[in-house]
């Protein structure tokens, strides 16, 4: 299945890796971007010299486009931009905030493709007219730090606001998934959980462990009073974190500070009681570990096979 996407970033099929911090290293990319999707190293909380490393090491694996995902509220993530554009970095993708204008001059100048999340049409609309190519419209069904609307209103809302090409996220796994979002005007897609149980997915086996065996009701969103709703499977830590935002005799700072590292004691010590396992509300369908290569090839003929079949409605 071949796309709009996968002629902008030189890809085989139309899915990116999306951006998970602590889990999408260079073993995850260079393995989805081998396989012919677009993987992407997340820098996270971290600094650059440790992204520089995985940039490197995923351009010893593989010759194919990869992108760097950058989470805006890091404290790097000045030093993480300058990288990208030093490195050339192929594609970059932004989260967790607005990218500044100044910035994104700065990386279409030196020829670096910019692909933002956006949670909201104006959002969208913003980042179209500072030159992004393509924007990733995240519904809250997504892991990790969420927008305020689903899926399925937001992406056909943003695909009507922009002229630029828009990829469907949140609560996509499977090929139906693909094929719902290229109805709703997408032209392609990123996942995040499904690419949590990959074979060449590094995470802890108690976080791989959690998702495969996720139901549909496992997920839940913490932070909303704090101005960050996450969503992360239920467990004692997101029990805890919604027991603190609603003691008042905790100050703002003490909330935050309960929540600081969760995400690392998830994917590195698979720390069931303190870590934040993020996944989206899809987890549940996740229920198989694969290689990357077996992800994508599943998905998109998934894809094309509901497609055709959905041509039994037209009359
Ligand atoms: O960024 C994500 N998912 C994430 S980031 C993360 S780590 C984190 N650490 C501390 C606080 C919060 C998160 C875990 N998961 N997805 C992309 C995404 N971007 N979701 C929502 C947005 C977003 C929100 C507001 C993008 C732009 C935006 O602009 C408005 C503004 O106020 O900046």
């Amino acid at each position: 299945m071949k796309t709009e996407l996968c002629a902008l970033l030189g890809i085989e099929y139309p899915i990116i890796q999306g951006g998970m911090a602590w889990v999408a290293n260079a073993s995850l990319a260079s393995a989805v971007s081998a396989a012919g999707g677009l993987g992407i190293i997340a820098a996270g909380n971290a600094p650059a010299d440790y992204v520089r490393g995985e940039i490197c090491k995923v351009r010893e694996m593989t010759d194919r486009p990869f992108g760097v995902n950058i989470m805006l509220l890091s404290p790097f993530a000045g030093e993480i931009i300058d990288l990208t554009i030093e490195e050339k970095v192929p594609v970059v993708t932004t989260g967790a905030g607005m990218v500044p204008a100044k910035v994104m001059k700065r990386w279409l100048d030196a020829g670096v493709k910019v692909i933002p999340v956006v949670p909201s049409v104006a959002i969208a609309r913003m980042m179209e007219r500072n030159g992004a190519c393509a924007v990733i419209a995240e519904g809250g069904e997504s892991g990790g730090h969420i927008g305020e609307l689903n899926t399925m209103p937001l992406v056909p809302q943003v695909v009507d606001a922009v002229k630029i090409p828009v990829i469907a996220a949140g609560g996509i796994a499977d090929g139906r998934g693909l094929a719902a979002s290229l109805m709703l005007g997408a032209v392609g897609v990123q996942m995040g959980t499904r690419f949590l149980v990959a074979h060449e997915c590094t995470i802890h086996r108690n976080y791989k462990d959690r998702v495969l065996r996720a139901k549909d009701i496992d997920t839940v969103t913490t932070g909303k009073s704090l101005g960050h709703p996450a969503r992360a499977l239920r467990n004692p830590f997101t029990r805890a974190f919604a027991e603190n935002e609603a003691n008042p005799d905790m100050t703002l700072e003490e909330k935050e500070a309960f929540g600081a590292g969760a995400l690392r004691k998830a994917v590195i010590d698979g720390d069931e009681k303190n870590g934040s396992f993020m996944a989206g509300e899809c987890a549940g369908m996740v229920n198989r570990e694969q290689s990357c290569a077996e992800i994508l090839a599943e998905v998109t003929a998934q894809a094309e096979e509901v497609l055709k079949g959905a041509a039994k409605w037209v009359r």
